[in-house]
């Protein structure tokens, strides 16, 4: 038996990196030493607990709004119909089309308050009972060096919900936005093509709008009652507090994002993101080094890290990677999934094994880790690099900072 590593002790979930078979043919990879615990007299601090599912009140929170949507209380919250009764999502077409465009889009049964047949929570939360769909998604924003969180995120795909407006003509693009304080100013609006919301290629995830989180009505934090979630993407395609859904013949994106220089198509990147390290290390002692990795779209065959000491000379060895190890499945999904859900039910999973179709799962992440022996003393830098599927080594293959912040993380410390 191996004895635990610090974030699988630490991991109360039982996120175990010894686990199945599977993992263990697919991450035989070679380690660098042994675990701290069994070599270190006093182990360096551990990280913080870094359970495999983020509590919702965990995820970091990068909402806009004056006020924010989440503080509204009481009435302020009815009228604004953020609660799980007054809620509505209304679908129309677009309102302002673009003039140079002469076919202009239709649906032959919009939903709208006037109307009175705006989608309301019940309705939702119905038609999950036919289509609802479960998965692990990392969310993470595209200008943020750090992952914000990671869920099981349940709802209905948005293609269901858009089939409820009956025959569309002349649609080439959906748009959406959520609750903004009725500010033209502060809406925050994102879009898919008509494709991306009604194909799903087979094994790929589909858009949805999410009501439940980790088990939990999705919080009004979270941008419940519904918010849209795109699991391919960067967080700014989720749109929180979702009110709103536009289908147009513009062919073009109207993100909010992209008048920020952002991307508007990145999708989710491939990335490692370092933990801190102590600024101090003794040397001679076994340095337990880590972090998280996403999957983004194209995968990831591993995560490397390297070491260089900070005082090296030109022409020192450089740029030495060592693969790092990645953690497991858990052996027991149950212990980690919340209760009455079961793996099969997972897109990304095999429905019949209960197993991970790929590890990590795509779009989610997992926690990787390393143990740097022999440190002399000296001042050093570590960094660390995922390598995707297609073998570009971050920050490839796209270093363009508003493509998705993808650098490569360094952390600095000396061994005394
Ligand atoms: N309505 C609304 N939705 C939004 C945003 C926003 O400002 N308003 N921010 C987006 C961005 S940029 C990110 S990264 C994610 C963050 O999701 P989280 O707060 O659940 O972590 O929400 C997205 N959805
Ligand atoms: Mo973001």
């Amino acid at each position: 038996m191996n004895p635990p590593t610090p974030s699988a002790a630490l991991t109360r979930r039982g996120f175990v990196r010894t686990g199945s078979a599977l993992a263990a043919a697919a991450f035989a990879s070679e380690l660098v030493g042994t675990t701290p615990a069994a070599e270190s007299t006093t182990p360096p601090k551990p990280a913080a607990p870094r359970p495999f599912l983020t509590p919702a009140d965990k995820f970091r929170d990068v909402s806009r709004g004056k006020p924010l949507p989440h503080s509204l209380k009481g009435d302020a919250l009815i009228q604004a119909r953020l609660t799980p009764e007054t809620w509505r999502l209304e679908i129309t077409t677009d309102p302002a089309p673009n003039p140079a465009i002469k076919d202009v889009a239709s649906l032959s049964t919009p939903l709208t308050l006037a109307d009175g047949n705006a989608l309301d929570l019940p309705a939702l939360l119905e038609l999950g009972k036919k289509h609802e769909v479960k998965f692990l998604k990392a969310m993470q924003c595209l200008n943020i060096p750090q992952p914000l969180g990671q869920g099981l995120w349940e709802g209905v795909p948005l293609r269901e919900v858009l089939r409820l407006c009956g025959q569309f003509r002349n649609v080439r693009r959906i748009y959406y936005w959520g609750y903004h304080n009725d500010d033209p100013k502060q809406l925050f609006q994102s879009s898919l093509s008509y494709s991306q919301a009604m194909e799903t290629p087979p094994g790929e995830l589909p858009a949805f709008l999410a009501y439940r989180l980790n088990g939990e009505p999705l919080s009004l934090t979270r941008g419940g009652p519904v918010r849209m979630v795109i699991p391919w993407a960067h967080g700014f395609k989720s749109i929180k507090w979702l009110q709103r859904i536009v289908v147009t013949n513009d062919y073009r994106a109207n993100d909010t994002y992209a008048e920020q220089n952002n991307d508007p198509e990145a999708p989710l990147k491939t990335a490692a993101y370092l933990d801190s390290l102590p600024a101090k290390v003794p040397a001679g002692q076994p340095l337990p080094v880590g972090g998280l990795v996403i999957s983004g779209l194209s995968g990831l065959q591993r995560v490397e890290y390297s070491l260089s000491r900070n005082d090296a000379k030109p022409g020192d060895a450089a740029d030495q990677w060592t693969e790092a190890r990645l953690d497991a499945p858990p052996a027991d999904w149950t212990s980690v999934l919340p209760p009455g859900v079961s793996p099969r039910q997972i897109l990304g999973f095999n429905p019949k094994t209960g197993q991970p179709a790929t590890w990590p799962l795509r779009y989610s992440m997992v926690a990787w880790s390393a143990t740097v022996k022999d440190l002399k003393p000296g001042k050093y830098a570590l960094s660390a690099r995922a390598v995707d599927l297609n073998g570009f080594a971050q920050p490839e293959p796209r270093p363009i900072q508003k493509a998705g912040r993808n650098s490569l993380e360094t952390r600095e410390f000396e061994v005394v």
